[in-house]
C-alpha cells in the first residue's frame, strides 16, 4: 500500500468522510448550502467544486519547524472552505468571501508572475499565495495547464485569525489544492505540503513547514510527528483519558506585520547563531557561511565537540560557545568575517529585520530551540510507552509546561495575556499549558483530564473571559469561538457534487 504522504488529495462526493455524522454534519451542510447559493449570488454560475483544508494546534515543538526539527501538532475541525470556479471569459482573479463585511472583495490579474504587495495587507494576498505556487510547481513537474485564465473563488474560513491555530496555512492550503482540481491536477500530499508551505512565504514571514504538512497530511484521531527534508508524517496515538483545551489570549497577534520584530527577528537569530556556533566548533567561517542555514545542520558538528567534552548534545555546545549577553552586529562580523548585510542578502525578509535590530540573543534561541526538538521526542517516546495513561499524561502536561517556559523566557514570544491565560489553566486543574503556534498572542493548549473538562471551561470563563466579556472585549454568546476541545481531525479534501 502506498504510503499516505505519496498518496493524492482524496475527492469526496459527500462531506461524511470530513465531517463525520451527527450536529457536526448538519452544520457543515448549511455552511456548504450557504455557501453555494452565495457563489451563484456573486457570480452567477456554479462553482466546479470546493476545497477544504483545517487549521492546527501544535501539541508541542515551537518555532523549530524552520529550523529543520520534528513538530508535532493535530489538525482541529475548524477550517477553510474555497469554492472554485474557472471563468474563461474574464482574465481576472475574483476572490470573495462569506463574511462579506469583514473581507470585502479582492481582484488580481490572472498572472502568475504578479508580485505581492506587501506594503499593502489584504486578505486575499493569501490565494495569490496558493495561486503563485500552483503556477510554479505545475511548470517545475513539467504539467502544461495552459494560458491563465480567470477564477471565480469564494472564501468561508472558521479557522480564528491570528490564534496561532493556522488560519493563514488552511487558506493557502485550501487556495492551492482548490486551484489544482479546478485544473485538474492532483499531486501527492507531501508535495503538496512542500508547495505550500514555499508559496506561503511569499506573504513575508519565513516559515518553517509544520503548518502546512499538517492541514494536508492530518488524520482523523490522530495527532501527527512531522519530519522535514524530507516531509513525513508519522501517526501519534494521544492517550486515553486526556483532552486537549484550546484557549484564546484575545491578543491578536498580526504576524504579517510584525515579521520583521518577531517571527523574522528569531528566523535570522537563528540563523546567525548556527554559523557562530559552527565556526567555533570548528568550521571555517566561509565554509559555514555558505553550508550552514539552520541549527539542525550544526548538530553533527558537536559529535566532534563528544570528543573533548564528552557529550554530543548540542545544549552544552551552546553553553559552552555562546555567551549568555546578546550580540551586536559588530560582534558576529568578528566572528564572521563578513557583515551581516552582506551574507544575508539573498533574502529581503532578513534585511528588513537587519535593519531594525539593536542586538541578538543567539544563546538563548539556540538553546530554546535545540532543548525544545528533545522535549518533542520526548513527548512522542512518552505517548507510545509502556507507561499507565494517567503516568503518560502526567509526563506530557510536564513537557508541555517545560516548553511553555522556554517559549517565554528564552524564545521571548509570549506575552502578558498568554502568561495570564497559562496560569489560570494550571491553577484549574491542567497538566500541562503552553502558547501555541508562533505566540506573540493567540492562543494557549492545554492538556486536562476528560473528566473534568466541562468544569474546566466554565473555570477558564470565570477567572479569564468574564473580565473581557464585561469590558466588551468578546460577546458572552460567542465565548464558544475562544474556547474549546478539541479532537484530531482530518486533513484536506476535495469535494465534486
Ligand atoms: P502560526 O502562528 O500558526 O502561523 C507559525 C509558523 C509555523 C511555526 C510556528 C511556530 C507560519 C505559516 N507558520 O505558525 O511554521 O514556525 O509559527 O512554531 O508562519
Ligand atoms: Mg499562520
Amino acid at each position: 500500500m502506498a504510503k499516505h504522504e505519496e498518496l493524492p488529495i482524496p475527492i469526496y462526493n459527500n462531506l461524511e468522510p470530513v465531517y463525520g455524522g451527527g450536529s457536526a454534519l448538519e452544520e457543515a451542510q448549511l455552511r456548504f448550502d450557504n455557501l453555494k447559493s452565495k457563489f451563484f449570488q456573486v457570480f452567477a454560475h456554479h462553482p466546479q467544486l470546493f476545497a477544504r483544508s483545517p487549521g492546527r494546534v501544535n501539541l508541542i515543538g515551537e518555532h523549530i519547524d524552520y529550523e529543520g526539527y520534528s513538530v508535532l501538532p493535530m489538525a482541529i475541525r475548524q477550517d477553510t472552505i474555497v469554492a472554485i470556479r474557472k471563468n474563461e471569459v474574464e482574465k481576472v482573479l475574483r476572490i470573495a468571501n462569506v463574511n462579506g463585511e469583514k473581507y470585502s472583495v479582492c481582484t488580481y490579474p490572472a498572472d502568475p508572475h504578479q508580485e505581492i504587495d506587501l506594503k499593502n495587507h489584504k486578505w486575499g494576498h493569501y490565494f495569490i499565495c496558493g495561486y503563485k505556487g500552483f503556477y510554479d510547481y505545475a511548470k517545475l513537474k513539467g504539467v502544461d495547464v495552459g494560458e491563465p485564465v480567470g477564477l471565480d473563488i469564494l472564501i468561508d474560513g472558521t479557522v480564528p485569525t491570528g490564534s496561532g491555530l493556522s488560519s493563514s496555512a488552511a487558506f493557502v492550503c485550501s487556495s492551492t489544492i482548490a486551484i489544482m482540481a479546478a485544473f485538474n491536477v492532483n499531486f501527492p500530499k507531501k508535495e503538496i505540503a512542500q508547495v505550500t508551505c514555499d508559496c506561503e512565504r511569499h506573504i513575508g514571514t519565513q516559515s518553517g513547514g509544520m503548518d502546512q504538512a499538517i492541514s494536508v497530511m492530518a488524520k482523523t484521531g490522530f495527532a501527527e510527528l512531522i519530519d522535514f527534508n524530507p516531509i513525513r508524517a508519522t501517526d501519534v496515538q494521544l492517550p486515553d483519558g486526556g483532552t486537549f483545551v484550546i484557549a484564546h489570549s484575545l491578543a491578536e497577534s498580526q504576524k504579517a506585520v510584525t515579521a520583521a520584530t518577531n517571527y523574522n527577528n528569531r528566523v535570522v537569530e537563528c540563523r546567525l547563531a548556527s554559523i557562530v556556533l559552527a565556526i567555533k566548533l570548528g568550521m571555517d567561517p566561509k565554509e559555514a557561511i555558505s553550508k550552514v542555514n539552520t541549527l539542525s545542520d550544526v548538530e553533527g558538528l558537536c559529535v566532534s565537540f563528544a570528543g573533548i567534552h564528552n557529550s554530543s548534545d548540542p545544549v552544552l555546545a551552546v553553553k559552552e560557545y555562546l555567551k549568555e549577553e546578546p550580540y551586536t552586529a559588530e560582534e558576529i562580523e568578528k566572528v564572521t568575517g563578513e557583515k551581516l548585510t552582506s551574507f544575508l542578502n539573498n533574502n529581503a525578509a532578513y534585511l528588513e529585520v537587519v535593519k531594525v535590530a539593536k542586538q541578538y540573543k543567539l544563546h538563548q534561541r539556540a538553546a530554546h530551540v535545540y532543548s525544545e526538538a528533545k522535549r518533542v521526542h520526548a513527548f512522542k517516546d512518552v505517548v507510545s510507552s509502556k507507561l499507565s495513561d494517567e503516568e503518560i499524561l502526567k509526563k506530557l502536561g510536564d513537557l508541555m509546561n517545560e516548553s511553555h517556559y522556554s517559549c517565554s523566557v528564552l524564545y521571548e514570544c509570549s506575552c502578558p495575556e498568554l502568561e495570564e491565560l497559562v496560569n489560570i489553566c494550571r491553577k484549574n486543574g491542567a497538566l500541562g499549558a503552553r502558547l501555541t503556534g508562533a505566540g506573540w498572542g493567540g492562543c494557549a493548549v492545554a492538556l486536562v483530564k476528560e473528566s473534568i473538562v466541562p468544569q474546566f471551561i466554565l473555570n477558564l470563563k470565570e477567572c479569564f473571559y468574564q473580565s473581557r466579556i464585561d469590558k466588551g472585549v468578546i460577546k458572552k454568546n460567542d465565548l464558544g469561538l475562544y474556547v474549546f476541545a478539541s479532537k484530531p481531525s482530518s486533513g484536506a479534501a476535495i469535494f465534486k457534487f
